[in-house]
Parts: C-alpha cells; sequence; structure tokens
C-alpha cells in the first residue's frame, strides 16, 4: 500500500486525489492526515521531504515521491498508462506547461491567504493586489485555450484545473472567477459531475 501525507485543505494534494480516482487508485493509496503552515515546518514531515511540503507519497519500498507535479506523473506513468498525459509529441509539452501555469497559479494563492491572514496594519496590499492581477490572467489564459470541449480528453492539465477552480471557490469566493469567463465557467460545471472531483471535496475542519 502506498501512503499519501494528505490533508483536505491543499489544492496540490487535491490534484494527486483527483488522479488517484482517475486512475482507479484509491485501493492502492492510503491517505495520512497531515497539518504544514509555512512559518511552523513539520518536523515529522522534514524527515521525508526536507522543505516539509504535502503531498508526498511514499511507494511500497520506502521511496518518498514529490512534489504534486512528480507525484501526478509518476501515477500515470506508473498504473494509468499516459491516459492524463501523451508520453510524446507537443501535447506533452502543453498539458505540462498548462499544468505548471496552474501550479503557479496556485502558489499566487497561497501568497494571498498568508498576506490576508494577517493583521490588517501588517498586510502589504500591493501583494494582495498583484496576486489578484495574476490570478486573474492565468484565469483569462484558461479561458482562452484551457477549457476543453465536451469531446476532449481530460487530462493532468484539467485535473489541475480543476482543483484551482474549486480552490478558488473554497477559499476566494470573493473573485468571482466565472464573471466573463463563461467557457471555463461551463468547462468546469461539466467536470464538477466526474466521481473523482465528487470525492476528493475540500473540507474546512481538517
Ligand atoms: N510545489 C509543491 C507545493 C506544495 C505546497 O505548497 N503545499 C502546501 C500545502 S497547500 C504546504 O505544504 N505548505 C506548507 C509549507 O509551506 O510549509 C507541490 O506541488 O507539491
Amino acid at each position: 500500500m502506498m501512503k499519501l501525507y494528505w490533508s483536505s485543505r491543499s489544492p496540490f494534494v487535491r490534484k494527486v486525489m483527483i488522479v488517484v480516482h482517475e486512475l482507479g487508485l484509491e485501493d492502492r493509496v492510503a491517505t495520512v492526515r497531515t497539518l504544514v503552515h509555512p512559518a511552523r515546518p513539520n518536523a515529522a514531515m522534514m524527515a521525508v521531504h526536507p522543505i516539509a511540503k504535502i503531498p508526498v507519497l511514499i511507494l511500497d519500498d520506502g521511496t518518498a515521491v514529490y512534489d504534486s507535479r512528480v507525484i501526478c506523473e509518476f501515477l500515470d506513468a506508473e498504473f494509468g498508462g499516459r491516459t492524463l498525459v501523451p508520453g510524446s509529441g507537443l501535447e506533452r509539452w502543453r498539458v505540462l506547461t498548462r499544468h505548471a501555469m496552474v501550479d503557479a497559479l496556485l502558489e499566487t494563492c497561497l501568497v494571498w491567504l498568508l498576506e490576508r491572514a494577517r493583521p490588517a496594519e501588517q498586510r502589504q496590499d500591493a501583494l494582495i493586489d498583484a496576486s489578484r492581477v495574476r490570478i486573474a490572467a492565468g484565469l483569462d489564459a484558461l479561458e482562452r485555450d484551457g477549457a476543453g470541449t465536451p469531446e476532449s480528453p481530460f487530462t493532468l492539465a484539467d485535473v489541475a484545473a480543476a482543483s484551482a477552480l474549486a480552490y478558488l471557490d473554497f477559499r476566494f469566493g470573493e473573485l468571482d472567477w466565472r464573471a466573463g469567463r463563461p467557457a471555463l465557467a461551463g468547462w468546469y460545471d461539466r467536470v464538477l459531475s466526474r466521481p473523482s472531483i465528487v470525492n476528493t471535496g475540500f473540507v474546512e475542519t481538517y
């Protein structure tokens, strides 16, 4: 049984969980609830990932695999027959590049979240404003060329986009990301009924 250091509130972990469900690996991955915070490196996690980030996947032989992008590609290559990322060709690099952009969008969300949590007098509004601009630009790029049609295959970039949009609904409702992005909103509505999305929701309490 593989072991996944996991939290129900992490969009990076959620990508991995969506992949686990997409590939039918639920019975092969046990989740281990893990609390992390940038200001308090989790000592137990540092033993498996020096920088103490989640997710980390521990393989049956004890090998630690991270970060989320590597884990997702590992699962797809080893167990998924490369259904989520084409093994070669330009489309492979398009999928990986879009995935990287969505991850950068998520990292920007975390910058905003940390800044938002500070007392008002310490908050750097410029960072929040810049985060808002970056996230909007990332969403616009997804609106332009990221939202697949009902016929297009569900790729790893789509896994990432679904996790990110769900995360925006979870933490950044004020952004109203659907406004002015009908293609992305329509795509997300379709994706929402996938069992891999239904069964991996964010939960505030743990
Ligand atoms: N690039 C990493 C980012 C993971 C990440 O930032 N995880 C957050 C949780 S959402 C974390 O572990 N934060 C704890 C910390 O920064 O110490 C990945 O894709 O796995």
